[in-house]
């Protein structure tokens, strides 16, 4: 028997985007409806494909203060489902648990399984009155789950396709909240021929078959973290007996995060705006009716580096990208410019010079990258002083030259502990050129 059906997680039905700042009304009016408006994107998929039934692996809500608009669109949802003969399969997650929060919703419509949180539950899906497959799960009882529960499904039995429900963070993931851990091994144990996973956001398949183990992300991404860009929507499985035959994508955002990328080289200010543009027209372009927000990160070595240095400079210029985006649905709004620029000066010859510049750009060296030979610097006392990286360590102030200044001595003292993340201490060494060199013109 061929059928398919439908697997989601991660809704966080009305999720705030607290995080946004400054938004438009007609923004912010699209953010508080997105989450919603791809729920019924969700609905309208399942209806239109003809599913056999709808999975969806917990945190269905933001948090255990649901929101009454989240549960009764969520109930409205399923309603639909339920009138059309779909059948629903819900377990709840970290973010909806059973025993915390407060449910507006007294009984779900008709084909909805809530999974209990005290033990796996199964049930069975017939398609003309013959068994095509069975749907076990299990919900959590309190956010702090953090119990292996996939230890507590049965080895699957029965005739049919076997699907297995849970929010867990396979693996331990450093990255995601430990919630109900549990490793790859622990799921191909059970026979189930399919895991329909939650609870991390980004995408992915831990295993392509025997069984698959497999995340669907979140319906509508959340915020410009990596793991809440790119497309975000639900997987349709596709199963013939026993087999997955195929799995698609299918978008279902209503709000797209994404990032764009330009580099200054060579470029003017015009220039480097239009390539900001063009990105954005793009990424518009790609997200097929959906709106965009965006985080620009320009990159690269050049005259506007310089130009730009000053912190209003750079405000202006997100201004200017704001107004020129369209601000009607699919709009895009820009949510910030992250800089990574250097300054256009030669920094290997300056390297070798005799004035502060060098001596802070040695500095830097020995204290990002432990040079081997030990550096010497101007010192309080006048003379030269020997620095490495021990050294450095046990007195971040370095011993500074005088006529530099005790505001920057200590400022610089304070950077040093920032050298444990390259990319900030990158950052801190190219702030204290840009003021240096300021200070030379
Ligand atoms: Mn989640």
């Amino acid at each position: 028997m061929n059928f398919r059906f439908l697997h989601a997680a991660d809704l966080h039905l009305d999720t705030p985007f607290s995080h946004l700042t400054g938004v438009p009304e007609l923004v912010a009016r699209e953010l508080r409806e997105a989450s919603l408006q791809a729920f019924a994107a969700l609905i309208d998929t399942a209806l239109a494909e003809e599913v056999a039934f709808v999975v969806i692996a917990g945190d269905v809500y933001d948090g255990s203060v649901r929101g009454v608009r989240a549960q009764l669109a969520f109930r409205d949802g399923l309603q639909r489902l339920s009138d059309a003969g779909i059948k629903t399969f819900v377990a709840y997650g970290n973010h909806d648990p059973v025993q915390e929060g407060w449910s507006a919703i007294d009984s779900f419509p008709e084909g909805v399984t809530i999974f209990p949180a005290d033990a796996v539950a199964t049930i069975p899906v017939e398609i003309d009155g013959l068994q095509v497959a069975t749907v076990s799960g299990i919900s959590y009882a309190k956010a702090a789950t953090t119990d292996n529960l996939a230890l507590r499904f049965e080895p699957a039995k029965g005739r049919g396709f076997h699907v297995a429900v849970l929010h867990t963070n396979v693996g331990g993931h450093a990255d995601h909240a430990g919630y109900s851990p549990c490793t790859l091994d622990d799921l191909r144990a059970s026979g189930h021929h399919y895991w329909a996973l939650g609870h991390i956001h980004r995408r992915q398949a831990l295993s392509g078959g025997a069984p698959h183990v497999v995340y669907p992300g979140n319906l509508q991404g959340r915020s410009t973290k990596p793991s809440e860009q790119g497309p975000k929507g639900a997987l349709i499985v596709e199963v013939s007996g026993t087999t997955v035959s195929e799995t698609r994508f299918v978008p279902l955002d209503r709000v797209r995060f994404e990032t764009v990328e330009a580099e200054i080289d060579d470029r003017s200010l015009e220039g480097l705006e239009q390539a900001l543009v063009d990105a954005a027209a793009e990424q518009l372009h790609l997200a097929d009716g959906s709106s965009v927000v965006l985080r620009g990160v320009i990159r690269g070595r050049g005259a506007l580096h310089d130009d730009l240095a000053g912190h209003d400079r750079r405000l202006d210029l997100l201004q200017r990208l704001r107004d020129l985006a369209p601000l009607t649905v699919p709009f895009v709004w820009w949510d910030r410019l992250e800089w990574h620029t250097r300054p256009s000066v030669d920094l290997a010859d300056r390297y070798g010079g005799d004035d502060f510049v060098a001596d802070l750009l040695r500095a830097a060296a020995v204290v990002s990258e432990g040079a081997p030979e030990p550096v010497t610097l101007a010192a309080t006392d006048g003379g030269r002083r020997r620095i490495t990286k021990a050294s450095v360590a046990a007195d971040p102030r370095l011993g500074w030259a005088p006529e530099i200044g005790a505001e920057y001595r200590n400022w610089l003292g304070d950077l040093v502990p920032l050298a444990d993340d390259p990319e900030l201490w990158d950052e801190a060494v190219t702030t204290a050129l840009d003021l240096l060199l300021e200070g030379e013109d």
